[in-house]
């Protein structure tokens, strides 16, 4: 039974990416929060669960340790897999994906500011992707196992941001510095607030960011991202800027949408 209806289909295309409340099923939010707790120590230093002073200004980084348990092959390899599927399009994605949490900690300064951007998968600073490559992924998942509250460092996006970098790599497909973006204006980012259980799907070309942590909580985000099976697709999409290239599951909107 699909999880999506077609209004929801319509929106990513349109938005670039779909917020699924309560995907994941409470157990698996509250395994998934276990999960992230039990690893923290390696990743951030000195943080006690049991103490929120210790959480302040604390810079986690990812912890990749999740990536293969039992766990992400239940959650990441069919819940969230499933509906990712729902809007890529059936068999089309590779089911594991890299998955990893993302602890965003509170902050001393709780004057609360709008974070800046970046673009996946291009060159930026010591990502590793170097000029003229792309680190290529097609849809990413980000899931939340704590409660996020309004500027309590979200996930952010800019809807819409993915057709504005695909018409910029219509000419230019690999002339970008992910950090930089390219020229335009993006408008304003959306605060992703939501529940343990919800689920944000965003298109590869998003902008996006973690939002500054004004809160009093640690914002606990598990994020993973597919790629189409057949990386010759990914990759003629890429080079033609075409957003939707091997996406069967878009709805045809008249636009770029559903292509081969
Ligand atoms: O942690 C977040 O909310 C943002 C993550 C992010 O920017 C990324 O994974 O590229």
């Amino acid at each position: 039974m699909p999880r999506l209806t077609v209004e929801d289909r319509e929106r990513f295309v349109e938005d670039g990416y779909l917020v699924v409340r309560g995907l994941l099923e409470p157990e698996d939010a509250r395994e998934g929060l276990e999960l992230v707790w039990e690893h923290m120590p390696k990743h951030a230093e000195d943080v006690d669960r049991d103490d929120p002073a210790t959480w302040i200004d604390k810079r986690g980084g990812n912890i990749p340790d999740i990536g293969q348990t039992p766990y992400a092959k239940r959650v990441v390899g069919e819940r969230v897999f499933d509906v990712a599927e729902e809007l890529v399009g059936a068999g089309t994605l590779r089911r594991g994906g890299g998955f990893l949490a993302k602890p965003n900690f509170p902050r001393a300064d709780t004057d609360w500011r709008p974070a800046r951007g970046h673009l996946d998968g291009y060159p930026a600073g010591a990502n590793g992707v170097t000029l003229g490559t792309v680190g290529m992924f097609t849809v990413a998942a980000t899931m939340y196992v704590s409660s996020v509250k309004p500027k309590g460092g979200g996930f952010t996006v800019w809807p819409g941001s993915h057709r504005i970098h695909a018409d910029y790599f219509r000419t230019y497909p690999l002339d970008v510095n992910g950090a930089d973006g390219v020229h335009g204006d993006l408008g304003e980012g959306v605060e992703f607030i939501g529940e343990p259980g919800d689920v944000c799907f965003w298109h590869h070309w998003m902008w996006h960011t973690a939002g500054m942590n004004a809160g009093d909580d640690i914002r606990l985000a598990l994020i993973t991202r597919y790629s189409l099976q057949d990386m010759d697709v990914v990759r003629r999409g890429v080079a033609d800027g075409d957003p939707w290239k091997g996406w069967s599951g878009v709805p045809d909107l008249g636009t770029q949408a559903a292509r081969p």
